[in-house]
């Protein structure tokens, strides 16, 4: 269990990676609601719970893996990274979608060491993380390989084909995050497609042969605590942690709505107003 002074800590840099969020949109196109909802979880993996090792970025065998499921969210994850020790904040702030940048508006595996996959096409995080733990392991690995979904991303049938084949292997080594923030691109998730509920969400999970466990997922208590409790990476059962969110988290005229799911905040009176609301979150 996390001490007191961990858990301020990582409130400390939740709160950075939200300021290097908003500020960063300030300055070119990115999905800010989504970063913001996952920020938590985003800290607390990198900064909190997956083994690393900064000298062999993506090449030493008893790392964690992440799989950023939900790539759009790629702003979050360089800021994650950087903060975490790969890859540099100011890098990101004067190349980010420029030509040629590593930082593009997608993850690109290639040009970022310690980066376990590209993405950005949404619904394919679960079954190729479900590979990576099926292959950990037949090797008998002790590493976790966690994965962060998007809720929209939920719809998309593979992940339901993921949810199938990690339990049916028995990957209890495979650790799947969701942001459940309830906002998807152009509107909220229960009211997509002519209301195709994505409720009971757990049940289905459940339903699949999957530990379920449901946070708050912006409260660094909860998000470690669940964190804290997966099971080995030698047990049967892969978990997944509904993590209740909220889109653009901090920032009363973003929170809840998919008008900020992508975007540049680019009016200096709303960027200075966000960056002071955001330091509640801070305190919640
Ligand atoms: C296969 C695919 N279809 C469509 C898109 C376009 N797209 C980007 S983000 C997004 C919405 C995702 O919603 P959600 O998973 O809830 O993301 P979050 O709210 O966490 O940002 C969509 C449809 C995509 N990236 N990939």
């Amino acid at each position: 269990m996390a001490d007191k002074e961990t858990i301020e800590r990582l409130k400390d840099q939740a709160l950075e990676m939200r300021e290097l969020v908003l500020k960063l949109s300030a300055k070119t196109v990115i999905h800010l609601g989504g970063d913001l909802s996952m920020a938590d979880m985003m800290t607390a993996l990198y900064m909190y719970k997956m083994k690393k090792n900064l000298d062999y970025p993506g090449k030493w065998p008893e790392r964690d893996r992440f799989v950023l499921s939900k790539g759009h969210g790629a702003g979050c994850l360089y800021i994650a990274m950087a903060m975490a020790g790969y890859g540099s904040i100011d890098e990101i702030f004067e190349t980010y979608g420029a030509w040629g940048s590593r930082y593009g508006m997608h993850p690109c595996k290639n040009q970022n060491p310690g980066m376990e996959v590209s993405s950005g096409s949404l619904g394919h995080g679960l079954t190729l993380c479900s590979g990576l733990a099926l292959a950990a392991k037949e090797r008998g690995d002790k590493h976790h390989v966690f994965t962060m979904l998007g809720d929209g991303e939920c719809n998309e049938g593979a992940i339901w084909e993921g949810a199938m084949l990690a339990a049916h292997y028995k990957l209890g080594n495979l650790v799947a995050l969701v942001d459940r923030n309830m906002v998807s691109l152009s509107s909220p998730t229960e009211e997509q497609y002519g209301g195709l509920r994505l409720e009971p969400l757990g049940d289905k999970f459940k339903a699949f042969g999957w530990n379920v466990v449901e946070i708050n997922g912006n409260c660094m208590e909860e998000v470690v605590d669940a964190l804290d409790n997966i099971p080995d990476a030698d047990s049967d059962v892969p978990t997944v942690i509904i993590g209740h969110t909220i889109k653009g988290y901090g920032v009363s005229f973003m929170e809840g709505t998919p008008k900020w799911h992508h975007g540049m905040l680019t009016d200096p009176e709303l960027l200075a107003q966000a960056l002071e609301e955001v330091k509640q979150t801070r305190y919640k």
